[in-house]
């Protein structure tokens, strides 16, 4: 035994795979979630992109409180803030002294306020670190395009990184050159992306005044996009890209999702979206926040896609985080927390590996289950497909598999499979995938397992495994959604497959004894439906969703138009949309109800796309038996439609009806458009 000790202590850790990751890299990735901070002149004037002309004065948040925010991004489980410290309109946070395009000239703090010193002292009370962003594009620069914009952007970015502290990230945006304002010229300006800022030279800057701080661009020099920006990180995400090929200004950004498997330098994958659909606060989208399973999905294709997720916040007009996205992301946190909360590691018998280094227990299996990042399970040499199996005290039902790699020593792993033991102990294979990185984890359907096998198929040399975690997470409950086409077939939608769905069609509350939803089905006429999903292993429910549905429109036909694509506005979904184009406004919607009925009442929902255009605001209906003489039931407006763009409804004194009429006098955009998702009627 005295002899097999001291041959183990001689076995040799595994050579580095080249590229390797900096210290500050590896911190980055275990970081795992930061939060984003999109603010400035665009908020107050309801826009994305501003042209740079925008008056600085129109900056004039009431409340601002930027510890509000970083009580909520700590609340949130994140552990940085990037702030755009000046976006793509030149408007700058902070009052830099080369520009009268800042917070100087506005109302807010009469003048005297600096929004990076406010809120890189929050981040240094909360604990949080804390980061810049600057746009290299400056559409209110007359200097923008010259060589002495880059002297004045070097200016901007010597100015963020002396004085405000440390700064663990310099966020330098992708989108360069275009129209703007430029000081006046008011012109298109376009710059060689590659060549034109100079961006080794900057670089340099960076890293003389911020050593530690991490550079993103869209391919690095530190850290990469992953492009696209809904949080998807690649299913195959590999750390290392070939960087010199990439970086900068490269148009194939697609691979960047994916990386390079042959990239010779260590640049990992930041997982960047907004909360909302704008990166910059817009009223109207208040009913668009990502709920519970949609950041969910985000944290699994993120952080758990070897990526460190970047949640973006646009703060609203009041300068706070808005109580719906504050709400939703402290869920968020805790539903990760509940998720990986019990690991089942801890009820192992026996863990067992087919190699193992030089037989050294420094290396052995049992270094994926002891707690301790720096130890690792890893083969020799020669061997790069080796399995894990780990035996289960008693049998357990899971449904995450989490696993890491020792990336300081690189990344390795370029297939693995997991399987499970069944009952009667047979292996089946239930996942089959790529890469694994900093970190995977896979989200399964609940499998029961008297011991599970991990086998890296393929490896660019011995695998090292870190660390290897089971959960049985529980069931998100998730509202079902109820939709009835125009064949009057309703079709119940649960977005986590394993809830039972049950309904009721007679009014009364459902339970598990009433209709278990299996496949659409026809109802005719009117009907109201309360449907509920239940979780069957913990009888969790969701609350119960009611959905009423007025006469079946299976006779209705949208006339006077040949554009079939008017057909979205009764296909019962409400993410199609039509939008009609006329000559001038007032424009109509005609629908011929196939048979007289008496009507009260009409519903209108206006398109749900980011882009959708025509939102009716000012409105005349009107009902005919003969679709010749027709009746003025009602006109008004869709008050506050353009920041609350859902189901309208109106009602009146009931009138027989054979036809209907939508007449948009007027919409938000003061244009000639009349745009609809869905519309419906409600009779007597
Ligand atoms: C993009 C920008 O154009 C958006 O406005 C936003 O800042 C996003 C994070 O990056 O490229």
């Amino acid at each position: 035994m005295a002899i097999l000790v001291s041959a183990c202590d001689n076995v040799q850790p595994p050579a580095p795979v080249q590229p390797v990751p900096t210290e500050a890299q590896i911190q980055w990735n275990e970081m795992e979630r930061n939060a984003f901070i999109h603010f400035g002149l665009n908020t107050f004037n309801d826009m994305e992109w501003g042209y740079g002309d925008s008056p600085a004065a129109t900056f004039d948040p009431k409340e601002l409180d930027a510890e509000q925010w970083c009580k909520v991004i700590k609340e949130a489980g994140m552990k940085g803030v990037v702030l755009t410290c000046k976006h793509h309109d030149g408007f700058c946070l902070w009052p830099f002294e080369g520009t009268e395009y800042s917070v100087k000239n506005s109302p807010w703090r009469d003048g005297k306020g600096d929004l990076v010193r406010e809120v890189s002292d929050a981040c240094k009370k909360y604990g949080l670190k804390f980061g810049v962003y600057l746009s290299p594009w400056d559409r209110n620069s007359a200097l923008y395009r010259s060589p002495e914009y880059i002297t004045y952007f070097r200016e901007q970015l010597t100015d963020l990184l002396t004085n405000y502290g440390e700064v663990f990230e310099v966020w330098f945006d992708g989108a360069n050159g275009g129209t703007g304002y430029y000081g006046g010229a008011d012109e298109k300006r376009s710059v060689d992306r590659k060549t034109y800022y100079d961006w080794p030279t900057t670089i340099e800057l960076v890293r003389k005044l911020q050593p530690n701080a991490l550079i993103f661009s869209d391919a690095g020099p530190d850290i990469r996009w992953c492009g696209n920006e809904s949080g998807v990180g690649g299913r195959t995400n590999w750390s290392t890209l070939r960087r010199d090929e990439a970086w900068p200004g490269w148009p194939r950004y697609k691979e960047l999702n994916p990386g390079h498997e042959d990239g010779d330098y260590w640049v990992p994958a930041e997982i960047n979206t907004s909360v909302r659909p704008g990166w910059f606060y817009h009223k109207s989208e208040d009913h668009k926040v990502k709920d519970l399973p949609r950041l969910m999905d985000y944290f699994y294709e993120s952080v758990g896609r070897n990526g460190t997720a970047l949640l973006n916040f646009p703060v609203d007009e009041r300068g706070l985080i808005h109580e719906i996205d504050a709400k939703n992301v402290i869920e968020w946190q805790k539903t990760i927390e509940a998720d990986l909360a019990n690991n089942l590691m801890s009820g192992i018998s026996k863990i067992n590996a087919s190699n193992v280094r030089g037989n050294s227990s420094k290396f052995n299996a049992d270094k994926v289950n002891d707690g301790d990042k720096n130890t690792y399970w890893a083969t020799d040499d020669d061997v790069v497909s080796a399995s894990l199996e780990i035996e289960f005290k008693q049998a357990i039902t899971f449904n995450r598999f989490l696993v890491q790699e020792y990336i300081t020593l690189g990344q390795r792993v370029k297939a693995f499979t997991l399987e499970v033991k069944t009952e009667d102990d047979k292996w089946k294979q239930i996942a089959e995938e790529t890469t694994i990185g900093y970190k995977r984890i896979l989200r399964l359907p609940a499998t029961k397992a008297k011991a599970i096998r991990f086998t890296v198929k393929d490896a660019k040399a011995c695998p090292t495994i870190s660390n290897i975690e089971v959960y049985n997470a529980p069931q998100l409950i998730t509202s079902p959604m109820v939709r009835r086409d125009k064949k009057g077939v309703v079709s119940i939608y649960s977005k986590n497959k394993e809830l039972d769905i049950y309904y009721t069609t007679d009014g009364s509350e459902p339970t598990t004894q009433s209709i278990k939803y299996a496949n659409p089905f026809a109802v005719k006429g009117k009907v109201s439906l309360k449907v509920i999903a239940i979780d069957p292993a913990s009888d969790r429910k969701s609350s119960v969703v009611t959905a009423d549905f007025d006469v079946d429109r299976s006779k209705w036909k949208v006339t006077k138009t040949k554009d079939k694509r008017s057909k979205a506005v009764l296909d019962g979904n409400p993410a199609s949309e039509w939008i009609q184009n006329g000559k001038k406004m007032p424009i109509d919607l005609v629908i011929d109800l196939g048979e007289t009925l008496s009507v009260k009442g009409f519903q209108y929902l206006p398109g749900q796309n980011r882009w959708t255009k025509g939102i009716i605001f000012k409105y005349e209906f009107y009902t005919s038996t003969n679709g010749i003489s027709w009746k003025k039931q009602q006109a008004g407006e869709f008050s506050n439609i353009q920041n609350h763009p859902v189901w309208q409804k109106k009602t009146f004194n009931p009138a027989k009806a054979r036809y209907v009429k939508l007449r948009a006098v007027s919409n938000i955009a003061n244009d000639v458009a009349a745009g609809y998702a869905e519309f419906d009627i409600i009779t007597d």
